[in-house]
């Protein structure tokens, strides 16, 4: 496979400026009729027509109206060239194309029988030849044409211009996009549908016609997809004076589906998985993810498609601003200080979980890459959330109000355009007047940048020293980094766990009573003295996590209670907790090692104990707080901050804590657990899900070391639950606990719910990820009527959620769960590459286990790696892991 680079972009040799389309859609053979008007670019030096086809087949290509023949045209590959064009021409091609056939889920596909499209990043190229690039934007017109009975709902981008029967009991829809877009925003729909709609209105008067398209037996179940819409609108409206643009926004929910939505133009695709929900089915999770994603997908019409993406290499460009932008609606949605705190904390989480991890491996790129092999490898972690911290980053810097200046300015210069990472930075510098140069870095360096903190209190002299040194690792192509422009905002307490007035290098932070200031930290080394600090101070350092780095500093136990236990920022608090933890954590994993994986005489401290009790029945605290800073690192957190890796270890640590805080806390978790019920109707508030968050993971500590009490308390929550969320709750406690009654309820869950799809999913995965799975018991559920790899999220919820998380099962010693992973990456690369590449990346960090474990590794990834055929997803990721 070829490497494609940044530095080589040139601009398209032709624009398109319309396209007409017209779909004669029947699963076997449908035909697709493309008409479009080309013209010279006069940027470009090139002088052919060259547009993309994939997996299609042509029938005619015609341009001027003349018929090419072989000679006239070049095909290599995807790519058709078409020499010696004239200036202006209007092209006509015609293709075949098979969606029932099409398991990739790219291009044209069939799910339940109905027409469905994903052309993001290249998939519009296996629907029609097209130069299939996001800086060619087009003007789109779309014919539908189809069996009225099978597919009674035809719907394109845009607004319906007309619709009516045609012979042979087929019936037509035409549609027309008002805006210019790039291919990759192409969508249609054409099935059996029913819908829940209203018309709004508008903050300028204007009406627009919402609708959530779903299956007939979902419809109880889109009440807050809609109610998720108008919000996003309304948030748009209001925080940045951004419109909806059409008279017409729909929302399409289909089962079979790779990612988790996309944003295609006035018609928005999901996955079922974030539109679909009531309290019967769905948990407070799914509820959040639902408003997230819809908020997400509706945020892209301004951040990604009136101002779009110039080349692929840019995609961070929407997709950071636009992670940045649902993550705000999230914490303004709910309102209060500690709820944005416990949505930033839960950010904070997924960076280390996830993208930590990935910026330290083999697949390590910059959030601006410089080159990929397949781009839809590119959908990261890195480039979303990462790239969202980058974009936060601005807003530190600037302050809100000069960062919204750079969004004015943004779309000011940049409206129906298709440009790059820069545009938008230099948009922040000219509104602000401020130079960004530096800061550019952040684009173009990968790894997470280490900062070593050092502080000393001179009392004499009545002033407080910060030494800040930056570093960061070396990454795959990126031997030496230079510094960044890191905002490191910090606050200092006092002995009273009060917050002391700041004055640095002279400057007064806190006139207007802010207690927190934003230091610049620009070079490799740098100096921040504090002055007037009249006794000894705790830093309170990387406040609100206000960059993405890595924060080391030499802090003792007693300055992380007291941090703990005062301050004022809620996300530093809970992250004092996290480093007490992580300190128990790293050390009892070392001696689980040494005993040879044996859990013997393991002991944790009370000051730790302590600390987490005072937390949790601190009344004054959000539940969602207490909840947040009671929930230790992840197997994966603690695994990624050693040198050797040993999973069974980590695990036997961390379920030793658990276990001892559940037995130690039994009393103060019993009373949290009832006095934070939500009885009454179901409500997806932040303040319930608070609550039912706290109440669940006191049953979750007090099932760590179950005794009868508990594992009565947990039968009773399954057997009552009125919703999915404490329904879950229950049936995962008693499935962890290794409960002789988990089987039984399994099965109850499994027999009420079957004919919920999303919930067969939650089944099969927490299955999956008890420590009693092994590889053998995922075969034995892989064999269940109801599992297929074909459909994306019933093969992530057992095979992904195995592979990457269930540290014990699948990292066994005997490497039965590599050699599982290897067959199953192969058995879906057949089908769906972009769904085997993600799971292939269960691999990334092989080299950091243990020697026994590494070997069986490297095995399993040369075995896929020697498969002669394989797509260039899979291709990519595991070189990638093996070079
Ligand atoms: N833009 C889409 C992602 C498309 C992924 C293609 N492999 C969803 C989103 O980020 O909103
Ligand atoms: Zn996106």
């Amino acid at each position: 496979p070829q490497t494609i680079y940044r530095k080589d972009y040139t601009a398209p040799s032709y624009l398109v400026d319309t396209v007409e389309l017209g779909f004669d859609l029947d699963p076997a053979r449908t035909v697709v009729a493309n008409r479009m008007t080309v013209r010279r670019n006069p940027a470009s030096a090139q002088r052919e027509i060259e547009l993309y086809g994939e997996d299609i087949e042509l029938v005619t290509l015609r341009l001027n109206g003349r018929t090419l023949g072989e000679g006239d045209y070049v095909i290599e590959g995807t790519l058709l060239r078409i020499p010696n064009a004239p200036e202006e021409a209007t092209l006509e091609i015609e293709t075949i194309c098979v969606p029932e056939s099409n398991t990739t889920l790219s291009g044209l596909y069939t799910s339940n029988g109905s027409f469905y499209t994903q052309c993001e990043a290249e998939g519009f190229r296996r629907i029609t030849y097209f130069p299939d690039r996001p800086d060619v934007m087009a003007r789109f017109t779309v014919m539908l044409r189809a069996d009225k009975d099978k597919y009674p709902v035809l719907l394109s981008n845009g607004n319906l211009i007309e619709e009516g029967d045609l012979d042979n009991g087929r019936h037509y829809a035409l549609w027309e996009d008002p805006f210019k877009k790039p291919s990759y925003l192409f969508a249609l729909v054409a099935a059996r549908l029913v819908c829940q709609e209203e018309n709004f209105e508008l903050a300028d008067g204007r009406t627009a016609l919402l609708q959530v398209w779903v299956e007939e037996g979902n419809l109880d179940k889109t009440d807050y997809a809609m109610q998720s819409l108008k919000h996003s609108i309304r948030w748009d409206e209001e925080r940045w004076n951004l419109e909806l643009d059409l008279d017409r926004f729909m929302i399409v929910a289909v089962g079979d589906f790779n990612m988790g939505a996309m944003e295609n133009k006035g018609l928005n695709i999901f996955n079922t998985k974030f539109v679909l929900a009531n309290p019967r089915v769905a948990t407070d999770v799914d509820f959040q993810g639902i408003e997230a994603v819809v908020g997400h997908e509706y945020f892209h019409n301004w951040t990604g498609n009136r101002v779009t993406c110039r080349d692929w290499f840019q995609l961070s460009l929407k997709e950071g601003l636009t992670v940045f932008r649902d993550q705000e609606f999230s914490a303004d949605m709910i309102g209060t200080n500690t709820g944005r705190a416990v949505t930033r904390i839960d950010q904070v989480r997924t960076l280390r979980q996830a993208q930590f991890p990935e910026d330290a491996g083999p697949m390590a790129h910059p959030v601006r890459p410089d080159s990929f092999v397949e781009i839809n490898n590119f959908y990261t972690v890195t480039v979303y959330e990462k790239g969202a911290e980058v974009v936060r980053m601005y807003q530190t810097l600037l302050g809100r109000d000069g960062f919204r200046k750079g969004m004015d300015l943004y779309f000011q210069r940049h409206d129906e355009q298709a440009v790059t990472c820069d545009d938008f930075r230099l948009a922040m510098a000219d509104a602000n007047g401020r130079d960004l140069t530096q800061f550019e870095r952040w684009y173009s360096q990968a790894g997470t940048p280490v900062v070593q903190a050092e502080t000393r209190w001179d009392e004499q002299a009545q002033t407080y020293t910060l030494r800040l040194v930056q570093s960061c690792p070396p990454t795959p192509g990126q031997a030496e980094k230079l510094p960044f422009h890191i905002p490191v905002a910090i606050g200092l307490l006092g002995r009273d766990g009060r917050d002391l007035p700041l004055t640095v290098d002279g400057k007064v932070h806190g006139k207007d009573g802010a207690t927190t200031a934003v230091l610049e930290l620009t070079e490799a080394d740098q100096t921040f003295v504090f002055t007037g600090v009249t006794e000894q101070p705790t830093p309170s350092i990387l406040r609100d996590f206000s960059a993405p780095v890595i924060l080391k500093h030499g802090y003792s136990d007693a300055e992380l209670v007291h941090l703990f236990s005062h301050d004022s920022d809620p996300v530093n608090r809970w992250e004092a907790g996290q480093r007490l933890a992580m300190s128990r954590l790293l050390k009892l994993a070392g001696q689980v090692a040494a005993a040879g994986n044996v859990v013997d005489r393991l002991d944790l401290d009370d000051t730790f104990v302590d600390a987490m009790r005072k937390i949790l029945v601190d009344d004054t605290l959000d539940p969602s707080f207490r909840e947040q800073a009671l929930l230790l690192p992840t197997e994966s957190m603690i695994a990624d901050q050693l040198d050797v890796v040993d999973p069974l270890a980590i695990h036997l640590a961390r379920q030793f804590v658990r276990a001892d805080i559940g037995a130690r806390l039994r009393t103060e978790l019993l009373a949290q657990y009832d006095a934070n019920q939500t009885p009454g109707e179901y409500s997806p508030d932040a303040e319930s899900i608070g609550k039912r968050a706290l109440k669940n993971l006191a049953l979750a500590y007090l099932n760590a070391a179950p005794d009868e009490a508990s594992l009565a308390l947990a039968q009773k929550q399954f057997d009552g639950a009125t919703n999915m969320t404490d329904r879950v709750a229950a049936l995962s406690a008693l499935v962890h606990a290794r409960a002789p009654a988990a089987a039984d309820a399994l099965q109850r869950f499994y027999d009420e719910f079957q004919g919920e799809a999303l919930v067969v999913d939650k089944w099969f995965a927490m299955q999956a990820a008890a420590p009693t799975t092994d590889v053998a018991r995922v075969r034995e559920l892989m064999t269940h009527k109801a599992f297929t790899l074909r459909n994306p999220n019933r093969a992530r919820s057992l095979v992904s959620t195995f592979c990457a998380g269930n540290a014990v099962g699948f990292h066994a010693p005997d490497g039965s769960g590599y050699g599982f992973w290897a067959e199953q990456v192969i058995a879906l690369d057949a089908l769906n590459p972009q769904v085997a590449s993600r799971l292939a990346r269960a691999m990334d960090r092989w080299r950091r286990y243990t020697p026994d474990l590494q070997a069986h590794m490297k095995r399993a990834l040369q075995q896929v790696a020697g498969q002669a055929k394989l797509s260039n997803d899979v291709r990519e990721v595991v070189s990638k892991a093996l070079a």
